[in-house]
């Protein structure tokens, strides 16, 4: 065929699109080993692997105490995680201290997993601003704005580049702020500075109510890395070991100083948008949440580490009570802070309050408020 009509086939070009992104599995559905040189290359020893599992099993049970405690009315703002532990958690060991995490409003466990204490993320959702102090821990408060997050991991990825850091920034989005202007913005950015960042895009499947397929016709999100030319792949988001295994590459790599890289995981929100009204049931089927019930994180590394004479239902049962009896701790805590004053909120808002906000804080504070 002449290279004219090869280059005007827009058939296969679709078909090239969709195959160009194979996804990346390591540990199937069945807890089985399918790609022993992409075990290897995890380099994950036994010890590693019941924390990635325990790290886990925290955000297990941290969306159910959460889940509970926003329907008592005890928390604000709670977006559920359940069916995103190895997106988001397994991903955050690759990881170091240095590292710094830009998260968006579902990414909790990855800032507990950093070392941000519970309570505060109760306070947070609570909107207290003790929610919003980070103390060292680095990492930035959830963004609510879809998508802003890729852009302010840009620079900070740009400002470790060119202090010659042995550190990335990391961020996360969803399937839907793959749509947003700031996700190619930030993506951009980083690829012509070559900046110290690993985007990820949790694909869940919906962006609240809208299916993934209706938002973008491109046939992998991971597709839309290309474009700010920069190293972008799939992975299936529901093995941890392949997560883990992404992250570790995609760090790597950027901290080499050859620029980002962007990782699609594939993955589902078994549980509501939020607790703030959402009903699944109103945009999906209960088919639908059912089979991927059944390829969803937790199942397959039990089976996988059981196998491997690491864990077992005794293990599992006291390491939960372990992380209920820390969350008990926490909300303790959470109750025990001062309510905020109006004062307070706006003052730690603003590193340098302008005449407008001066003035409120003055106001507020003379009225004991
Ligand atoms: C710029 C912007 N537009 C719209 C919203 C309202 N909004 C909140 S969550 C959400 C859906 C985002 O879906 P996705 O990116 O797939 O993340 P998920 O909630 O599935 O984790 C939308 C549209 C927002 N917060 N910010
Ligand atoms: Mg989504």
């Amino acid at each position: 065929m002449s290279q004219a009509l090869e280059i005007l086939d827009f058939e296969q070009q679709l078909q090239t699109q969709a195959e160009s992104f194979p996804e990346l599995t390591i540990l199937d559905s069945s807890g089985k080993i399918i790609d022993e040189a992409g075990f290897k290359a995890a380099d994950l020893s036994d010890d590693q692997l019941v924390a990635l599992m325990k790290g886990m099993i925290k955000q297990l049970v941290l969306n159910e105490r959460s889940v509970k405690l926003a329907k008592q009315g005890r928390l604000g703002f709670v977006a559920p995680t359940r069916g995103q532990e190895a997106s988001q958690t397994a991903t955050s060991f690759a990881f170091n201290d240095a590292d710094y995490l830009m998260p968006g409003y579902r990414d909790i466990p990855q800032m507990i997993h950093k070392g941000f204490p519970i309570y505060k993320a109760f306070l947070w959702s609570r909107g207290h601003y003790e929610g919003n102090l980070m103390e060292g821990i680095n990492t930035w408060f959830p963004q609510i704005i879809i998508g802003a997050q890729f852009v302010t991991a840009a620079g900070i990825g740009l400002g470790m580049k060119k202090r010659q850091k042995d550190a990335c920034a990391y961020t996360y989005t969803g399937d839907g702020g793959s749509s947003q202007g700031d996700t190619y913005e930030g993506m951009n950015f980083a690829g012509a500075f070559k900046a110290n960042v690993v985007f990820i895009i949790q694909n869940n499947g919906y962006a609240i109510s809208t299916p993934r397929q209706v938002q973008t016709a491109a046939p992998r999100l991971a597709a839309k890395g290309w474009a700010a030319g920069i190293p972008s792949i799939v992975v299936d988001g529901m093995d941890a070991i392949a997560c883990y295994l992404a992250a570790k590459k995609a760090r790597e790599w950027t901290v080499s100083g050859k620029g980002p890289v962007l990782i699609e995981t594939l993955t589902d929100r078994l549980e509501p948008h939020s607790m703030s009204g959402d009903d699944p049931l109103r945009y999906r089927t209960k088919e639908s949440i059912e089979s991927w019930e059944k390829v969803e994180p937790l199942i397959r590394m039990r089976r996988f580490l059981e196998s491997k004479k690491l864990w077992s239902e005794a293990i599992e049962a006291e390491y939960k009570a372990t992380v209920n009896a820390e969350i008990d701790a926490a909300v303790k805590q959470a109750d025990g802070v001062q309510k905020q004053k109006v004062s307070e909120f706006i003052a730690t808002t603003f590193e340098h309050p302008g005449f407008v906000q001066a003035e409120q804080i003055e106001n507020f504070r003379k009225a004991g408020k």
